[in-house]
């Protein structure tokens, strides 16, 4: 890694890596050409027999083991992450800690990979899951750390090697971990990180005959492009797609907890995450008091340096994502909330919370990834439900009530694969996680996180004798 000041374009063979709160090139990374990609798939393949064909409990040992390196090295990966994310530290904190974790449910996961013995005629017959081989994981670059271990860790617990393609602005904690997993003793080239562009690289990975799988995370419309050109190999193929997730207050909530925990819903990040809850909607009788006890708890969100552990919102990823929110949302736009920013250099976009009657159509609809968030009064239960479906998307989502029994009808008539019931949690790496819709395709985490890494065979053992 070394520092470059100068602002002359970005060469092709190479991404610069900027601290987003500070617009500083803080390192350069190669990019993988596509005759490289061959070269780490034959690596992996090599290792992915090695591997396999350890025994499961010496598979989970090294597996722990990594867990074990990540932890001793979580505060180095932690302000990576800062720097290279501009990330609040305190949540890219937890971020390591919750790849330990999940390397650790994945080990764990090893030897209670079980098939089945299914009563049949005439023999005896079992299921096996095997690995597929070498899968790539095309990472994006809003939790760089954590949603490149969702596929890596029950991918190599599963017994494949994997290929991690991280995000091109973000590449620096995924090849941290790579350098922390040979460290702890897993095989040289089962776990290759390839940073590069997604065209690019990431297209050699998609329609490479030897990649079995493509777990991908990032923008709707590059997973539907990926989707499309896995058909040329039948590759499986796991999509985490966008959101535009609804946060649904009832006037039977508890207003000040509903209130007071609405910000982060949409504003961690600063609103780049796949579950922001950025639209909310709110029971027109308690419409007016709601938006008075928000506003305090927007203004509340300490703002600044993501270095600084008092820090809770730091800037946006890049200046093309903050052009992007922009071209949603003027700074001038009329807003019923908005917050303020630190002055001088970075990518910083205000808090902001827009009324729907005075938000551009596209703003309340589509995902923006920015620290905004849409609110629209609804009269009952009914019109909350067909608003909160009103949607290509199906992430995420957030009931407030304090009745039990309209808890259980809305999250049963909300089409969406995490709804959390007076809370904003979506993301545990024990439950499953996953689209409805056009936000994905496939679940990722919880018991079955193994499973999406293998393929199930059946064999029949004949019993009989002439
Ligand atoms: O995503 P891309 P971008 C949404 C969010 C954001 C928008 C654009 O709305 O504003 O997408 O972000 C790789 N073949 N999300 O443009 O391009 C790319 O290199 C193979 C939601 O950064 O989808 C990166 O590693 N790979 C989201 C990854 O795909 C390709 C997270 C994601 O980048 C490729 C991120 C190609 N042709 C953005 N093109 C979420 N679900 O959390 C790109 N890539």
């Amino acid at each position: 890694m070394r520092t470059v000041p100068s602002p002359t374009p970005e060469p092709a063979d190479e991404h610069r890596v900027i601290n987003p709160a500070t617009e500083e090139v803080i390192a350069t990374v190669p990019a993988t050409a596509p005759a490289e990609v061959d070269a780490a798939v034959r690596r992996a393949a090599a290792a992915q027999h090695r591997w396999a064909a350890l025994a499961p409990a010496d598979r989970a040992r090294l597996l722990r083991r990594f867990a074990a390196a990540v932890d001793a090295a979580g505060q180095e990966l932690a302000r990576l992450e800062v720097a290279e994310a501009g990330h609040p530290l305190g949540q890219a904190a937890w971020e390591a800690g919750n790849v330990r974790d999940l390397l650790d449910y994945a080990a764990g996961g090893v030897e209670r990979l079980t098939g089945r013995q299914i009563p049949v005629d005439g023999g005896l017959d079992v299921t096996f899951h095997e690995p597929l081989g070498v899968v790539a994981v095309i990472a994006p670059w809003n939790f760089p750390m954590p949603i490149a271990a969702w596929g890596t860790a029950p991918a190599l617990a599963a017994g494949n090697a994997v290929l991690l393609k991280p995000a091109e602005t973000t590449p620096l904690t995924a090849l941290r971990l790579a350098a922390l997993a040979l460290d702890a003793g897993l095989p040289e080239g089962l776990f290759q990180v390839l940073p590069g562009a997604g065209p690019v690289t990431g297209t050699a990975l998609v329609d490479h005959p030897q990649v079995a799988k493509i777990a991908f995370t990032g923008s709707t419309a590059v997973g539907r492009a990926i989707m499309a050109r896995c058909a040329a190999t039948v590759k499986r193929v796991t999509l985490e797609l966008g959101g535009k997730s609804p946060n649904i207050v009832f006037a039977d909530a508890d207003l000040a907890r509903a209130a007071a925990t609405a910000p982060a819903s949409f504003l961690d990040n600063a609103g780049q995450d796949c579950c922001a809850r950025s639209r909310v909607l709110v029971q027109r009788t308690v419409y007016d008091h709601f938006l008075a006890l928000l506003e305090p708890a927007v203004h509340a969100v300490t703002v600044g340096d993501p270095a600084d552990p008092a820090t809770a919102m730091g800037p946006l990823i890049s200046a093309a994502q903050l052009a992007r929110v922009r071209g949603y949302v003027p700074e001038d736009a009329p807003a019923a909330i908005r917050g303020t920013v630190p002055a001088g250099r970075g990518y910083w976009y205000p808090a902001t919370v827009l009324e729907a009657h005075h938000a551009d159509g596209r703003a309340a609809a589509e995902e923006i990834f920015g620290p905004v968030a849409v609110v629209t009064p609804f009269d009952d239960e009914e019109e909350a439900v067909r608003l909160a479906n009103a949607t290509d998307y199906g992430l995420a989502g957030s009931i407030w009530t304090t009745d039990a029994a309209r808890a259980i009808r809305v999250s049963r008539a909300v089409a969406a694969g995490n709804l959390s019931v007076n809370s904003h949690s979506s993301v545990r790496y024990a439950t499953p996680f996953g689209g409805y819709k056009q936000s994905g395709l496939g679940r990722e985490l919880g018991p079955d996180a193994l499973r999406a890494f293998t393929e199930t065979k059946n064999v029949f053992f004949s019993t009989q004798h002439d």
